[in-house]
């Protein structure tokens, strides 16, 4: 059985900004210490299969005493393989059909969409949950889209079917009016990977997001 989805704090991992593997591994456990709601495996480098089944077991294994769930960006042989708790899919990637069909209903399902025209035709019935973005500009996914900014996120969040995160460029400085959008929660890469301090970082960004929250 799959966990609950609590998208207030997205962590994405990126094995390059937390030193590899292990880095990641103890990233999350830290994060999730101190308030982190949902985990997603994802890379920006081609990883063999073996290194990738092997880093989301790990992931798994640290999240197993825990409610939070791991999700797999793209890979849904290694989703499947571990029995992580969903996928998460790009507009390039495997068709929203074609994945949901794979892993079945008792898996989450998520979609990246950065603008109008990818919004109107998400597959409603399909799918758990998007994530916007990149809301600002950011050097962690190469091929970001163009940075929607705060007044088009409001459009997209007023207009989508499904509960969504919104992700790039998003910290402790910048996440109250990402919030005030009334989105659910937001994704961090940069914001928890790399930070000298992680535990910090991350309660740092959850009592924002609850502040934010209770200000709307
Ligand atoms: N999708 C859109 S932007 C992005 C992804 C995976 C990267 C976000 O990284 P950061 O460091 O939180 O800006
Ligand atoms: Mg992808």
């Amino acid at each position: 059985m799959k966990k609950q989805l609590d998208l207030t704090l997205y962590l994405v991992l990126d094995p390059l900004l937390c030193g590899g593997i292990n880095g990641m591994v103890n990233t999350t456990k830290i994060a999730v210490e101190n308030g982190v709601t949902a985990v997603q495996l994802r890379s920006e480098q081609d990883y063999s299969g073996k290194n990738w089944y092997h880093a989301a077991l790990a992931l798994k294994e640290v999240l197993s005493n825990t409610p939070v769930p791991l999700l797999i960006n793209d890979h849904v042989d290694i989703a499947l393989a571990i029995d992580a708790d969903g996928v998460h899919v790009g507009q390039s990637d495997l068709p929203v059909e074609v994945t949901r069909r794979l892993i079945g209903n008792d898996k989450w399902l998520g979609l990246s969409v950065s603008n109008l025209a990818q919004l109107e035709s998400v597959p409603w019935q399909l799918v758990d949950y998007l994530g916007i973005g990149p809301i600002f500009p950011t050097t962690t996914k190469k091929d970001a889209a163009t940075a929607t900014g705060i007044d088009q996120l409001t459009k997209l969040v007023n207009t989508k079917q499904c509960p969504a995160v919104a992700i790039g460029g998003i910290g402790v400085n910048n996440l109250t009016e990402v919030v005030q959008t009334g989105i659910e929660g937001i994704a961090v890469v940069s914001a928890i990977c790399g930070q000298a301090d992680i535990a910090k970082a991350t309660s740092e960004l959850i009592k924002k997001i609850r502040q934010a929250k209770e200000e709307i």
